[in-house]
């Protein structure tokens, strides 16, 4: 038998080599880069985050020959640091011992050593597992992570409780011909659409849930912007007086990611040369009414879809409001109800619209939310409008038949999210592992 006991602390090599100028350290990595010379070879090393430069000084330390250490060997390296203002993190590692402990059986099929590889996304994509070691790239789901990480820690401090939602389920949530069929023991099943009617069951439990889940869609957009499936950052939240608290929540909760963000990924967004955007206490928000208006005003430009924004009139909005306003964000409010799921609740003063919102971000929408129907009555009579059947949407109509508080929330891409952080001009670059029509690989 025997006892395993508490892990040793994760150790952050760079600030641990700044802590022990002078002295000896240990650590593992992988050799990113070699340059040799007559006498010696720098050996670039990629650790978790960061390059380091260590210095091979001879023919052999402790019976690896110089000339042996090539790219991509997983190495264990032991050496003095001294300081180096010529090398990245201002230090050396004047190398005195060398372990390998994995090694590369053919020769890389990327640059990985160069500061940028220039590839294709169809070289880039195939060769991920890869193509993802480069530190700009792998910057890039760092920074993702940071957002995922900001957005957890900020919906936890405002009450809300992380939940899980199923992604096989009995029907879709969003409408529309997107949902991927699956057979489930012979029986008709779907993968999920959005957490949707989870969060709102969650929310008439806890009160306040959030999600950050995997949703599918079936769409056969190969565009940009679209991907099959991607990572939804979803809340809901309960005894809401009307949308705008929704909207509220989204404002403080993105403040806060971007400063998670500046505070964590520091080294990342000056690799990635990002920009973070300043949120403010407050983000303009204009009606889908005036949102026409405005383009028709500023841009001559007359709008020919009568139920939401195209691509480039999302551009067009928000090159308003930083003109206007100064903000890199704009929300879209009151949509018309007749395109918007039948899960939203319609404007008691003019019920064509639906209290429903979408949140544009550098030319992009990157979510969509509002206030939900509370009311029995008011949820079948939409979809009986609607001509829905009401008896496939039980499951989901028992909530509101056992009575739910007023609520809403929203969906934001994550994939989306950092697109438009990063600058990135195609979502597949902010998707580690992309699900597009024609990718299920790696
Ligand atoms: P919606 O369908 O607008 O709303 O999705 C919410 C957000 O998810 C992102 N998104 C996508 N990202 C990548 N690829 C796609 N194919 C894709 N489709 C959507 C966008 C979008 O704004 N249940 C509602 C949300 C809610 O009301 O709570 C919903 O899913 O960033």
């Amino acid at each position: 038998m025997e006892y395993i006991s508490l892990p040793k602390p994760y150790v952050d090599v760079v600030a641990e080599c700044q802590a022990h100028m002078g002295e000896q350290v240990t650590f593992s990595g992988t050799v990113h880069r070699v340059r040799s010379f007559p006498e010696f070879s720098f050996i670039v090393v990629r650790t978790d985050r960061a390059l380091v430069q260590c210095l091979f000084q001879g023919e052999e330390i402790g019976g690896i020959r110089r000339e042996d250490v090539r790219d991509a060997m997983v190495v264990k390296v032991t050496g003095r640091v001294h300081e180096e203002v010529r090398a990245e993190n201002g230090f050396e590692v004047e190398l005195s011992a060398v372990e390998i402990l994995g090694k590369p059986y053919d020769k890389l099929p990327v640059p990985l050593g160069k500061k940028y590889m220039g590839l294709s996304l169809d070289v880039d994509l195939p060769l991920r597992p890869i193509t993802l070691r480069h530190p700009v790239k792998r910057a890039i789901f760092r920074v993702q992570s940071a957002i995922a990480n900001g957005f957890s820690e900020y919906m936890i401090s405002q009450g809300f409780v992380h939940m899980t939602s199923p992604k096989i389920v009995s029907a879709g949530a969003e409408g529309g011909a997107d949902l991927f069929k699956v057979d489930y023991f012979g029986t008709r099943a779907y993968l999920a659409q959005s957490p949707q009617f989870y969060k709102q069951y969650m929310c008439g439990i806890m009160g306040r849930v959030f999600e950050v889940g995997s949703v599918y869609r079936a769409e056969r957009h190969n565009s940009s912007r679209h991907l099959n499936e991607y990572i939804g950052l979803d809340f809901e939240m309960a005894y809401i007086d009307s949308m705008f608290d929704v909207m509220a929540m989204e404002t403080g909760m993105l403040k806060y990611v971007m400063e998670y963000v500046k505070k964590n990924c520091a080294p990342e967004l000056e690799l990635l040369k990002a920009n973070v955007p300043e949120i403010g206490e407050s983000i303009p928000s204009v009606t889908f009414h005036e949102a026409k208006q405005i383009m028709l005003e500023k841009f001559g430009h007359k709008s020919k879809n009568r139920f939401d924004l195209d691509p480039k009139e999302e551009k067009m909005m928000c090159e308003y409001a930083k003109e206007e306003f100064g903000s890199e964000f704009i929300f879209i409010t009151f949509f018309p109800s007749e395109k918007r799921p039948f899960y939203a609740k319609d404007d008691e003063n003019d019920p064509k619209l639906a209290c429903s919102f979408d949140l544009l971000f550098r030319g992009l929408e990157i979510t969509t939310g509002g206030q939900r129907v509370h009311d029995y009555q008011e949820q079948m009579d939409k979809l009986n409008r609607r001509g829905m059947d009401a008896s496939l949407f039980e499951s989901f109509t028992i909530m509101h038949k056992y009575g739910m508080p007023p609520h809403g929330g929203l969906g934001l891409g994550l994939e989306r999210l950092t697109m438009q952080l990063l600058g990135l001009s195609n979502i597949r670059e902010a998707s580690n592992f992309p699900r597009d029509m024609q990718r299920l690989e790696p």
